[in-house]
């Protein structure tokens, strides 16, 4: 490869990373910088991969306009790490328009909600795809600008499904690509809904492996290519997808969190002291029993429904009244998209009516903050709760129920609520308390168990829920992905020399 000189250790490819979003934000304050850190466990997980193997990050540079650099596409980061940590940091730019088509249009108006099997939710036109399109290119272009022989190109998630397409004619054939799709992929009867639907697969057989959270997702995106593209051969046993722009692999490879870093954050004085302010300034009772969810303010993550079965639990178990303190974590997400403004407003609506309707003098049911909490107070909050409720509509995998059994202690653990309709769902089984979150009647019946659940039983199902996330903690992940596409590369090689 000709990457500058520090950017392969330990003669690892380089890798480069591609995402929407980026791993840190400079803003400019007169001549002041300010550099945000990565907070989600993903963005940190990639972070320390490419500190370690050296690369590049390629991301839009998201910012106020006024503040950030737009001269300069190419920063290096961690700002204050030593050098041989540091990886580049390349921005693409992108204006307003192309911002409300790609980011807001296509990518969370169109594909989001078909994802997540929210139809009526899909709003589509020909602005938004033509500009999907568009940026695609400015992302391929930049990709093609920074890849050498023998890198490996790892796109994430659903904003860049055109893109590995685009890279055929930009990239000699020794570049390795993949992609990760974060969120779920549905059945082709939902798929087929979207006009776009042959040239998003086509896009996305451009990739060499293409990677999924659980099998069920691999088996939707097969049937998918088998639907749309009559000429596709597939080995459903390999996954193994031949079609008129070469092979793409199709494999399964869940996302978990950093088991150690959480832990260790919930426990640290910075966390204690933050769990306790948060308290304090939302007058919780400590001595009723915590319930908690934490969540982008999403349509897919279930959180209406959710209040409705804490409103008849409440309704149906009077003895618990003024005894529990539902505390919903709420971080505003897409707010100029009506489905998003509107659920928001039906959120605090539905929150003001339930604690109208029980609070008493001392003591309200719901607290509700749309405010970012700190990591390690977030961590600490996790550990402090006696019972987490995950309860999406439709989720990818979920990292929030992972991050509080990760939180959790062997001594005294809480009880994890969890959907079925949950990708994480599917590896922890029912080591969670399983409910099926569009039903009320069920969902009550999983708070009351989980209320009145021994602590032997909680430690089993917490002994049972740890084991099985620590086989995919981020870190692993990483390098799992990173080992099967250099595998695939490296066999690809030696087929071509035979
Ligand atoms: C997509 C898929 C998949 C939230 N509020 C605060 C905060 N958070 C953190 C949580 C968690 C993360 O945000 C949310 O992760 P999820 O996994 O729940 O969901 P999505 O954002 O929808 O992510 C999903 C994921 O990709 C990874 O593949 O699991 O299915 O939809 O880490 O803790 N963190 C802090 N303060 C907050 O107020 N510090």
């Amino acid at each position: 490869s000709d990457a500058p000189a520090g950017d392969q250790r330990d003669e690892e490819p380089a890798v480069i990373v591609v995402s929407n979003r980026q791993p840190y934000r400079h803003e400019w304050d007169g001549d002041e910088v300010t550099v945000s850190r990565p907070t989600g466990g993903l963005s940190s997980g990639l972070d320390a991969a490419l500190r370690e193997v050296g690369g590049t990050w390629i991301a839009w540079g998201d910012g106020d306009a006024d503040k950030v650099v737009v001269d300069d596409d190419c920063v290096t980061v961690p700002p204050d790490a030593p050098e041989d940590e540091q990886y580049t940091l390349n921005r693409v730019w992108l204006d307003e328009d192309e911002v409300d088509n790609y980011y807001y249009g296509f990518s969370n108006r169109v594909l989001w909600p078909l994802c997540h099997n929210a139809l009526t939710t899909v709003r589509s036109n020909v602005q938004y795809w033509e500009t999907y399109r568009d940026v695609n290119e400015h992302f391929a272009d930049a990709i093609a600008t920074r890849a050498s022989a023998d890198d490996v190109v790892w796109l994430q998630d659903y904003h860049l499904a055109l893109a590995p397409q685009m890279l055929g004619s930009r990239l000699s054939e020794d570049v390795s690509v993949t992609q990760f799709w974060h969120i779920p992929w549905p059945s082709w009867d939902t798929f087929r809904a979207c006009p776009h639907a042959e040239e998003l697969l086509r896009g996305l057989l451009g990739n060499d492996l293409f990677c999924v959270h659980v099998p069920r997702y691999r088996k939707h995106f097969l049937e998918c290519v088998d639907a749309a593209l009559p000429e596709a051969v597939i080995d459903w046993s390999t996954g193994q997808v031949f079609h008129r722009d070469g092979t793409t692999t199709v494999e399964v490879f869940p996302l978990g969190v950093d088991l150690d870093r959480i832990d260790r954050h919930a426990s640290t004085a910075e966390g204690r002291e933050g769990l306790e302010s948060f308290v304090a300034d939302h007058d919780i009772d400590d001595d009723t029993e915590l319930l908690l969810s934490v969540d982008r303010l999403d349509y897919s993550k279930g959180i209406l429904t959710r209040l409705f079965a804490l409103e008849h639990f409440l309704e149906t178990n009077p003895e618990w009244r003024g005894e529990l303190t539902f505390v919903q974590v709420g971080t505003e997400s897409r707010s100029s998209i009506p489905a998003y403004s509107e659920l928001q407003t039906d959120i605090g609506e539905a929150v003001a009516r339930i604690n109208e309707r029980f609070a008493t003098a001392d003591w309200k049911p719901i607290v509700y903050t749309t405010d970012y909490v700190a990591n390690e107070t977030l961590y600490a909050l996790f550990r402090s709760a006696d019972i987490c409720l995950v309860t999406p509509l439709r989720d990818g995998m979920n990292l929030v129920a992972q991050e509080f059994v990760a939180a959790q202690t062997d001594a005294d653990p809480g009880v994890l609520v969890l959907s079925t309709m949950a990708g994480v769902h599917d590896l922890v089984g029912d080591a969670a308390v399983s409910v099926a979150p569009y039903d009320t009647t069920q969902f009550v019946s999983g708070i009351e168990e989980a209320l009145s659940m021994s602590v032997d039983e909680r430690r089993e199902r917490f002994r049972e829920l740890h084991g099985e996330i620590q086989h995919y903690e981020v870190s692993v992940w990483v390098n799992e992905v990173l080992d099967r596409i250099t595998s695939l590369a490296t066999s690809d090689r030696e087929q071509n020399r035979v």
